[in-house]
């Protein structure tokens, strides 16, 4: 998808064959790496948080993408008998209203197209339940399943469309006119740290006079100094946490070959050492995220020079939504760290909540959403609010992760087949729009697509002058808002 979007673009600019073809191909190889670095992580680390459920035997439900949408598929097929290429279905016409909600964005202001394949189908497959659990009367089978697909469409493809547009804003400020926003799980999550860490912990819009200190600007003393390396820094953390969690699961775990299958991790030999596996296994998270960020940079400035072809011609004004990891190139790096941590620490302290107050629904952490969600928003955070936002917010959002899976999994069925999607969106946004879809019914889908769409109409009133200028010439948008606070 990147490099199809790539290709045309640059011919769209009418650049030479052979420029074409090496722009084409360093996007895709970006891509690649790129993919590298994360599906790294999430082999490496998705097994270690999982495996908690398979050493103490929980019946709990995992928040993680893939654990989810196999509950999905499974859950979907038992209870209507339909596959999986539905999904696809809604996953192609959400698109296209996305496209056409940009194409249209004098009216409807939406900047942002959605480019992020597989996040598409886990949220097209969550979505489908979703909004299935709250419409039941929408199922007909056979081919007068086609209206159903466009209502869900509808919600899907706004819920793209008008959750990337809110990131613009704060990729821009991020990566100070890279030109791309964010299309993923967290898209709320990211404008909604953005927004408290400038109120609470920033200069509040300017109106208050505060130095942020980030956490690139703290000068540690001696020994600390080697946390400034990101390397260094997300190698002893990652190695402390994880080492502890490692521990905790222990040895005879990852010896075991039935659960090495069930879990997809390789196992641990009889007379290999058990330090060494822990110090190779959490060294390696240093080593994914720095190929994550070669890929970032291969292919970023590919995709968003191309992408000038597109808005000038196809889509006007507007902008590629990509990966979330994508940002993790700009701003503090270490904020990617720390964001996380803050974020595992939150979930964990709400998971001992559960167990606690005897929830129905028990949660385990998903490598995905405490890493990914809680690192982009950190990293928002820490730019807009500094070492103490990057901290707090993230934190916030873990336990909200948590509490909100636990609450919708376990309303919706979804939690008996042992995965939810669990992703700050899908642990705040989709749930509310659930909830209006189950207690207003069909009027319930006016109302959320009445919401949704109001979202960017209310941003762009706020700022009708630099709403646009923002992704068509951010050094113009600069000095216009230089020129606003002077
Ligand atoms: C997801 C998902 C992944 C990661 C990846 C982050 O939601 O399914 O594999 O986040 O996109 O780079």
């Amino acid at each position: 998808m990147i490099g199809f979007i790539t290709m045309i673009g640059y011919i769209l600019l009418k650049k030479k064959w052979y420029d074409v073809l090496g722009g084409t191909l360093k996007a895709i190889i970006g891509m690649l790496i790129l993919n590298v670095g994360s599906s790294g992580l999430v082999n490496t680390f998705r097994p270690i948080l999982a495996g908690l459920k398979g050493r103490f035997n929980l019946t709990a439900t995992v928040i993680d993408p893939y654990f989810g949408q196999n509950a999905v598929t499974a859950g979907v097929e038992e209870t209507f008998g339909a596959g999986f290429s539905q999904v696809m279905i809604l996953l192609l016409i959400a698109f296209i209203v996305n496209i056409l909600l940009v194409r249209f964005n004098k009216i409807t202001k939406c900047r942002s197209l959605f480019t992020t394949g597989h996040v598409q189908v886990q949220q097209a497959a969550t979505a489908y339940w979703l909004i299935l659990f709250a419409l039941p009367g929408l199922w007909q089978g056979g081919i007068k399943t086609v209206p159903m697909l466009i209502i869900m469409a509808v919600i899907l493809g706004a819920y793209w469309a008008v959750g990337s547009n809110l990131t613009v804003k704060p990729m821009q400020e991020l990566t100070d006119g890279a030109g791309f926003a964010i299309a993923h799980q967290q898209m709320f999550g990211i404008r909604l740290g953005y927004i408290l860490a400038d109120k609470i912990f920033g200069t509040n819009g300017g109106k208050r006079k505060k130095e942020i200190k980030k956490i690139g600007d703290l000068e540690l003393p001696g020994f600390f100094s080697i946390f400034n390396e990101n390397m260094v820094c997300t190698a002893i953390l990652m190695t402390v946490f994880f080492g502890i969690i490692m521990i905790i699961i222990g040895r005879p775990f990852f010896m075991d070959a039935e659960m090495a299958k069930a879990y997809g991790f390789s196992a641990l030999g009889e007379s290999a050492s058990f330090v060494m596996y822990i110090l190779t296994t959490c060294l390696n998270f240093a080593v994914y995220l720095a190929i994550l960020q070669l890929g970032v940079r291969t292919f970023v400035t590919e995709l968003t020079a191309s992408f000038q072809g597109i808005a000038d011609k196809l889509l006007p004004a507007s902008v590629p939504g990509v990966d979330c990891a994508v940002c993790y190139g700009f701003g503090d790096a270490n904020a990617v760290t720390f964001g996380f941590l803050a974020g595992l620490t939150g979930q964990l302290i709400a998971i001992i909540a559960l167990i606690i107050f005897k929830s129905p629904v028990l949660i385990i952490c998903g490598f995905v959403p405490v890493f990914f969600d809680n690192a982009t928003i950190g990293l928002v955070a820490n730019e807009k609010g500094g070492l103490k936002a990057c901290l707090c917010i993230p934190f916030l959002s873990g336990l909200i992760q948590v509490f909100g899976s636990a609450l919708i999994a376990g309303w919706v069925g979804m939690a008996q087949y042992g995965g939810y999607l669990g992703m700050f969106d899908w642990a705040t946004v989709w749930p509310a729009i659930t909830v209006i879809l189950k207690y207003l019914g069909y009027a319930g889908v006016a109302v959320v697509a009445i919401i949704l769409l109001a979202i960017p109409q209310i941003e762009y009133r706020r700022d009708p002058k630099g709403y646009f200028l923002i992704t068509e010439d951010y050094e113009a948008y600069k000095e216009y808002i230089a020129s606003k606070q002077k």
